[in-house]
């Protein structure tokens, strides 16, 4: 690296030999500009096993509901497992797992065939049927992927519910979806302990509940109170029948629903289907993390819990025959250096994470990752936020031996795949920026009115054509599906992002635009985080913002007004100061531990708008440190003034 830092490294082309043995070619790019719609239907076709070809690639007539693939028929776990083994590959591993104890697994896509095919016996045992919901909520044991599998072969609706989120989270979810089963763990592994999971489904599925068995993967072997709904995971799978014969589906069958954070309080249910889904996850993969099934060892860091999980553990990955390896616990557990530990382990070639990993490892020092042989790496990739440049040369620099592409993909929960992102072996890299729609897809940044801007302007992140992954809807919420996304211009999906286009015409994604914030790479409603503080006692009303934060990204910062009743009893620091750390559990409690503020602010008075709208703007300048900025526009604008003296008393 240079002496003084350059305020625009790169770009940084791909070399001769990366671009000769490359699974994405500039060719892609020709082919996907002639004909959009061929393009997609010969990726179809390509990767995928059809059990009846499609005869209409694309029918918009019922937009923006699309269906993609018309007529076509899979099953989406064959081509995840079965058809690997059929094609000779049963022995390659499919899945290293690596539990946070040490504790290994090698499965081999044989392997997966036969346990997904027992799993899906016990879900049809259990009474599930094409059509029906199943939460999963479980660590990250190959158990997740293997139920997500076992949904999709029977055609049931799998609904991934983070094992971070509380009891709560989950009974909603639950709830929305009406699921039928849920398959959980008695616990996982996190930070060198047992983590339990099942009291929280136990509390989640108590009272009037759509869930009529629970299945419970023995992972921990703690203790745990087996009810009448509960089942042994193990022992299901002993009693069923396997589900060997393989069932075709409509390409527009559903496959799964996503929670993800809105800008009002409820979580809304992405909703996707098969063909297209699995079409673009599979293409993606191929060609942005360049996966050579045969020879590359992959591994993404994500929680299947998200979206990255879905389509970039279990979906796309498998769908192409590839290897990968999938780990429990956190990076730094037992030590700070087990991430480069097991990619030095197991040769991993392709390395997908998020930035505000990167930049924690940055911060631990870049001795840890030194002493680990990284020479397998050949690809990296990020996800989840914007990488800002110095992140970016630090993992190219110190994990990528200063020569493997990095691929910054963007994407969201809705978008279903990879929509905008380098690819390594055809695109000049400019650190920071995901630079360009991958091809097939039409990304454009646009002006209030929906014009495209020119090069150097900045504007709204939009979609101009449906592409095979977008969500079909918010799970039986039409209305809010076209509000949420169609409505702020016509004809174009809107994603929530500002973006600005620089003078070369490469895409800066700049974070949302609306009260949506990013926290390590997870989205988190405002309002969501303030229903949860006032519905605690001492609390009248609660603004909340994301702050920027060096390692997060954003970080949660709460400004809180407490009932009259209660001010009294915490004037004293000390009292204001334990109400302030069991504010921070509660909301802990309520949502989930990522949703806990760093801060937690007991305020006077909060900066409003004479229409009554809290400026979050205002708030943000004080939790980011800074003088707040014009506030001529409150109903009081002696406000803000007075928060910051509270501050500093
Ligand atoms: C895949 C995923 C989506 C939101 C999205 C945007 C942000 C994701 C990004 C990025 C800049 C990238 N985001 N990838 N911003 N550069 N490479 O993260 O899905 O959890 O739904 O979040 O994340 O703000 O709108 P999801």
């Amino acid at each position: 690296m240079s002496e003084t830092p350059d305020p625009t490294p790169g770009p940084f082309p791909p070399s001769e030999a990366f671009t000769a043995q490359a699974v994405g070619q500039a060719s892609l790019c020709e082919d996907a500009g002639a004909d959009r719609l061929a393009f997609w239907a010969k990726q179809a076709r390509e990767r995928l096993t059809w059990s009846k070809d499609f005869d209409e690639v694309l029918d918009w007539s019922d937009a923006p509901v699309a269906k993609w693939f018309v007529g076509g028929e899979l099953n989406v776990a064959y081509n995840c497992a079965d058809r690997h083994v059929e094609a000779g590959n049963g022995e390659r591993v499919a899945i290293h797992f690596v539990g946070e104890p040490g504790d290994e697994q090698a499965i081999t896509y044989a392997d997966l065939t036969e346990r997904v095919q027992r799993a899906a016996g016990a879900l049809r045992a259990a009474g599930v049927e094409a059509g029906d919901r199943v939460a999963i909520y479980l660590p990250m044991i190959p158990e997740a992927v293997i139920s997500m599998l076992a949904c999709a072969r029977i055609g049931a609706v799998h609904s991934v519910v983070f094992g971070g989120f509380s009891a709560d989270a989950l009974r909603t979810r639950i709830a929305d979806g009406e699921a039928k089963v849920v398959i959980t763990a008695d616990g996982g592994y996190r930070r060198g302990k047992p983590s339990a999971l099942k009291p929280d489904v136990d509390e989640a599925v108590s009272g009037e509940t759509s869930v009529q068995r629970v299945l419970v993967v023995k992972r921990t072997g703690e203790d745990v109170t087996m009810g009448d709904k509960d089942m042994w995971w193990d022992e299901a799978l002993e009693a069923a029948e396997p589900v060997v014969e393989v069932e075709s589906f409509d390409a527009e069958h559903p496959l799964f629903i996503l929670y993800t954070s809105g800008t009002t309080g409820k979580p809304k249910g992405i909703f996707h289907t098969s063909g297209g889904y699995l079409t673009q996850a599979a293409y993606t993969n191929a060609v942005v993390h360049d996966v050579h099934p045969d020879t590359d060892v992959y591994w993404c860091t994500a929680d299947v819990g998200w979206i990255t999980g879905h389509s970039y553990i279990t979906y796309g990955p498998l769908a192409n025959g590839a290897t990968q390896v999938m780990y429990e616990g956190t990076p730094d557990t037992p030590h700070q250096g087990r991430w480069w530990e097991i990619i030095a382990d197991k040769k991993v070639s392709i390395f997908y994470t998020a930035p505000t990993a990167i930049r924690t490892c940055m911060k631990w020092g870049e001795e840890i990752p030194q002493e680990y042989d990284l020479s397998s790496i050949r690809v990296l990739g990020s996800v989840g936020e914007p990488i800002n440049p110095e992140a970016w040369m630090w993992f190219r620099d110190v994990i990528g031996a200063g020569e493997a592409p990095i691929v910054d993909t963007w994407w969201q929960t809705e978008t279903g795949a990879i929509m905008m992102s380098p690819l390594p072996g055809v695109t000049a890299l400019v650190p920071g920026s995901a630079q360009a729609p991958v091809p097939g897809i039409t990304a454009d940044v646009v002006d209030e009115e929906g014009r495209s801007v020119p090069n150097g302007e900045s504007g709204y992140l939009v979609i101009r054509d449906p592409w095979p992954s977008m969500l079909r809807g918010i799970w039986g919420d039409r209305q809010r599906y076209e509000d949420t996304y169609w409505s702020r211009f016509p004809d174009m999906y809107f994603a929530g992002d500002g973006a600005k286009r620089d003078e070369d015409g490469n895409i800066w994604v700049l974070g949302r635009v609306d009260d949506v914030m990013n926290v390590s790479g997870h989205r988190l409603s405002t309002s969501e985080i303030e229903s949860a503080l006032v519905s605690h006692d001492t609390v009248a009303e609660a603004a909340v913002v994301g702050a920027a934060d060096e390692t997060t990204g954003q970080a949660v910062c709460a400004f809180v007004i407490l009932r009259e009743e209660s001010r009294e009893n915490y004037a004293e620091d000390a009292a204001r100061e334990e109400l302030v750390q069991e504010l921070r559990t509660h909301v802990g409690r309520q949502i989930g531990p990522i949703a806990k503020p760093r801060q937690v602010l007991v305020v006077d008075e909060l900066p409003k708008t004479r229409s009554g709208k809290i400026m979050r703007r205002l708030l943000k300048d004080v939790a980011e440190g800074r003088e707040a900025g014009d506030a001529t526009t409150l109903a009081d604008p002696s406000v803000m003034a007075q928060i910051q003296a509270g501050l500093k008393k």
